[in-house]
């Protein structure tokens, strides 16, 4: 039996943690590569003192959870669909990720040359080093609102024949762990199905997770993307995604507090919004939103909120965006409260000079002199705030 065991033990250890590839020169201390591929099946830690470099999908499964210590640095390895480096938390499995300002928990790619979570501001790659990797995916057993009626689906890019790239269920109070000051980087790959990755993606996550202090920086795709589930989230900052910085499907029904997305050149909405797909519409509540633009372009649109979308935002700052740019609003069952929007440096009072749509106006409410709940202060810790004060 013990010898069972151990060769068991053994064959996993094999499985999850390739080989040692290299030491790596970082200062007085040295890191120490390692190389993760295949499945992690048991409860397992990352620690600070390595670099771990995932090859290829490597998904959490089997209920356990995956620890990563403050401070740790993951690299993923470079490819596309079919063979797209990414993590993959499956439905009953855990991460937790939990940083520090001073030691956030940083995702990037393997052609990044820092070392060392604080050597972040020396890195050579750059917010047009877009789409190199496949991002963190949660699959979660929360309700969805999927097209066909189906309480579970598959991750669209997955293996549909495979039960572990299933995501959805009945229960609101899923617990898919905690992620707290990590920071995402250079994410977006191609999946194969007409699109890339998002940066960080949540399919029916409930809401005994805990997302807080999220940064996604140079996604090719979204930034973060909610397909349905009732988890809640504070305090996200994407920074120039190639698509929209977040994005609400499948029904999500949580709150998300305190966000800020800073729009690249070839971004699309600050915010998208599309509502259930099946038989119910959901119901999400956002609050304190800043929405910006770094560069303008004629592609930017403030935000994007589709005919089946049910739910309310308030508290929204959105400037430098050029006049063509509008919030769609195409539902009747979304208030919009307290917004301040500026465009062309000037502020703007009227639905008519924000609504693409013109399909509704009630529960539209404007402010000025909004002071946000958490201004940019707040993230202080992420790369953006490092590369803009640089
Ligand atoms: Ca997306
Ligand atoms: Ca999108």
């Amino acid at each position: 039996m013990e010898g069972k065991r151990f060769l068991r033990t053994v064959s996993c250890c094999l499985l999850c943690i390739g080989l040692v590839t290299s030491l790596v020169s970082c200062g007085s201390q040295e890191a120490t590569s390692v190389t993760v591929q295949g499945s992690i099946s048991e409860d397992t830690t990352w620690t600070a003192d390595n670099i771990y470099v995932l090859n290829q999908e490597i998904r959490v499964i089997n209920s356990a959870t995956l620890t990563i210590e403050p401070g740790t640095l993951i690299k993923a390895a470079p490819g596309e669909f079919p063979n797209a480096s990414m993590l993959l938390i499956t439905q009953g499995s855990k991460i937790n990720a939990v940083g520090t300002p001073e030691k956030p928990i940083v995702f990037t790619s393997s052609d990044d040359n820092i070392t060392r979570v604080e050597e972040s501001n020396q890195s050579l790659l750059n917010e047009n080093n877009k789409g190199l990797w496949g991002g963190i995916i949660i699959l979660g057993t929360a309700p969805i609102s999927t097209e066909t009626g189906d309480v579970s689906t598959f991750y669209v890019g997955l293996d549909p024949s495979d039960k572990a790239n299933y995501y959805g269920g009945t229960n609101v109070e899923d617990n898919s762990g905690i992620m707290k000051y990590v920071s995402i980087r250079y994410g977006g790959t191609y999946m194969g199905t007409g699109s890339e990755s998002n940066g960080l993606t949540l399919c029916g996550v409930g809401n005994k997770t805990q997302i807080d202090q999220i940064e996604v920086y140079a996604n090719q795709d979204d930034g973060i993307e909610f397909f349905g589930g009732t988890v809640n989230a504070s305090n996200l900052l994407v920074y120039n995604s190639g698509d929209d910085g977040i994005d609400l499907d499948e029904g999500y029904s949580g709150e998300i507090k305190n966000i800020m997305v800073v729009l690249g050149e070839q971004s699309d909405s600050g915010i998208e919004i599309s509502g259930g797909q099946g038989d119910f519409q959901g119901d999400f509540s956002l609050s304190n939103i800043q929405l910006t633009v770094k560069t303008p372009s004629e592609d930017q649109q403030i935000m994007r909120i589709d005919s089946a979308s049910k739910g309310s935002i308030s508290t929204l700052l959105a400037s430098n965006f050029l006049d063509i740019s509008k919030i769609q609003l195409q539902s009747s069952e979304v208030t919009l409260e307290q917004l301040q929007i500026s465009k062309n440096q000037t502020e703007v009072n009227s639905l008519s000079e924000i609504n693409g749509s013109e399909k509704n106006s009630k529960n539209i409410s404007f402010t000025s002199g909004l002071s946000l709940e958490n201004d940019s202060k707040g993230y202080h810790w992420t790369l953006t705030k490092q590369m803009v004060s640089r």
